[in-house]
């Protein structure tokens, strides 16, 4: 696999998920024999790391890209990280960012940084003697994460045609950041819509919730959110027990339909390190029915129900309240002991109502990883294709209509060589994909 990580949030959560997989590797409590620790870390190393520096350093696999240096310096500045970048993958301008405009980024920055970084990516792709696909890692809303990266991923998706790209996208808080973050966030999903072989898409608001209600952080920080959202992707991503776990595998099983191609990652449990070793135990059956629970909607008012932000309970209530969304695909990986007396058996997940009946393929897939992931006694990352996604994107697709047909910013883009054509376009792409997803049952 190949990271590319574009702009602040990108470079900045890409450093947080290199951490985080260094720290996995290095975890004391693997809860396995050496042998198949040994085979983990071996498949970790191989997956997301391609050397080892002079000073016994671990070299990331990932391309680095910014149009301002003030967050690439800062991350270079930590040397007391047992992993570092190559430098000759940091493609970094010194001028001023791309203003919180996706036009500035894809129109102009991403043409003048493009041959740069695809001869980095070719060089890397070069080097393996496997390249199953690449992990981009952006934020919607700024200029360079959204315009260039979704520049970048077309460009990509030109010249290498079969091999699968999976875009981890940041959407903005819903308040309080810049006025053109709609705009950006609508350009940027529906330009990937058409390149990306799945989209992973992160709420920070959500994330932002899990940290204040699950690690009782009255004081959020970026770097606090980014371990959070770390931990959902490498839940699904870090290496399975012999199995073949590849990029192109996890499409396959989650976004196989053409026309729903947004994943989504729900997690569990999400603990402070203090409080690691005071965490409660749950069953792993509690766990999988806490993770089924945060499909539901509300019965009532069909309003989206935060489950992710409540502890599971070891009582498995049902409850009539609250109806499950509809799923195209949902794809669980449990990590951690199991017992006689304590095995997954995720057979709720097979429900038939919780699917689409159209897919005929195996809508739902269970993979198991005894080795611990990060010192937790257990972890379960569930990753779901389903239509809650329709609630953020109607909200998203209101606010922009609300800014777009009173003119408001739209100049900020045409300086750049956007067209109303443009702009309608894009809404259509989204006002589809939302329609595709209400429209499951
Ligand atoms: N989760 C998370 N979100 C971030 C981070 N940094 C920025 N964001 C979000 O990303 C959006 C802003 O995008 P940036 O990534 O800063 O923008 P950029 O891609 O560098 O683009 P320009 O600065 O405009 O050139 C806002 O919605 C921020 O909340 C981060 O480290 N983690
Ligand atoms: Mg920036």
């Amino acid at each position: 696999m190949l990271t590319l990580q574009f702009g602040q949030c990108g470079n900045q959560l890409g450093h947080a998920l290199f951490s985080k997989i260094s720290a996995d590797l290095e975890c004391a409590n693997t809860g396995v024999p050496h042998n198949i620790n040994y085979q983990y870390s071996e498949d970790t190393f191989n997956k997301w790391f391609n050397g080892i520096s002079k000073e016994g350093k671990h070299l990331a696999r990932a391309i680095l890209v910014d149009t301002e240096q003030k967050v690439i310096k800062k991350m270079w500045n930590n040397t007391t990280i047992p992993w570092m970048y190559w430098t000759k993958n940091v493609i970094c301008q010194s001028g001023g960012g791309c203003a919180n405009n996706w036009a500035y980024g894809y129109m102009i920055k991403g043409h003048e940084l493009k041959d740069e970084i695809l001869n980095s990516v070719r060089q890397e792709i070069e080097r393996m003697d496997h390249f199953d696909g690449f992990l981009l890692l952006l934020s919607s809303s700024g200029g360079t994460g959204s315009g260039i990266g979704s520049y970048i991923a077309k460009l990509l998706r030109e010249e290498y045609k079969s091999k699968p790209i999976i875009t981890t996208t940041i959407l903005p808080f819903s308040f309080g950041e810049v006025s053109t973050q709609n705009y950006n966030t609508l350009f940027t999903l529906a330009k990937l819509y058409n390149q990306s072989d799945m989209n992973i898409i992160i709420e920070n608001d959500q994330i932002h919730d899990i940290c204040k209600t699950l690690l009782k952080k009255f004081t959020t920080s970026l770097q606090d959110m980014n371990e959070i959202i770390s931990e959902k992707l490498l839940a699904i991503l870090q290496p399975i027990n012999s199995i073949k776990h590849s990029i192109n595998s996890l499409v396959s099983q989650i976004a196989s339909h053409p026309c729903y191609k947004l994943a989504t990652i729900k997690s569990t449990p999400h603990i402070s390190t203090m409080s690691l070793k005071y965490e409660p135990i749950y069953n792993w059956s509690s766990y999988t029915h806490h993770l089924k629970q945060t499909l539901r909607i509300s019965n009532s008012d069909s309003k989206l129900t935060n489950v992710e932000l409540k502890l599971p309970s070891n009582l498995l209530s049902t409850t009539t309240h609250h109806v499950y969304t509809c799923s195209v695909s949902n794809l669980l990986v449990t990590r951690g002991t199991t017992t006689d007396n304590n095995l997954v058996v995720p057979n709720e997940f097979k429900d038939k109502h919780l699917y689409t009946d159209w897919n005929t393929t195996d809508c739902f897939s269970h993979l198991h990883q005894e080795r611990k992931f990060l010192n937790y006694d257990k972890f379960l990352g569930l990753i779901t294709n389903n239509s809650q996604i329709s609630y953020p994107l109607d909200i998203l697709l209101n606010k922009t209509w609300n800014s777009y047909i009173h003119a408001a910013f739209l100049h900020q883009y045409k300086r750049f060589g956007l067209e109303e054509d443009d702009f309608l376009q894009a809404f259509s792409v989204i006002e589809n994909v939302v329609k595709e997803y209400k429209e499951l049952t």
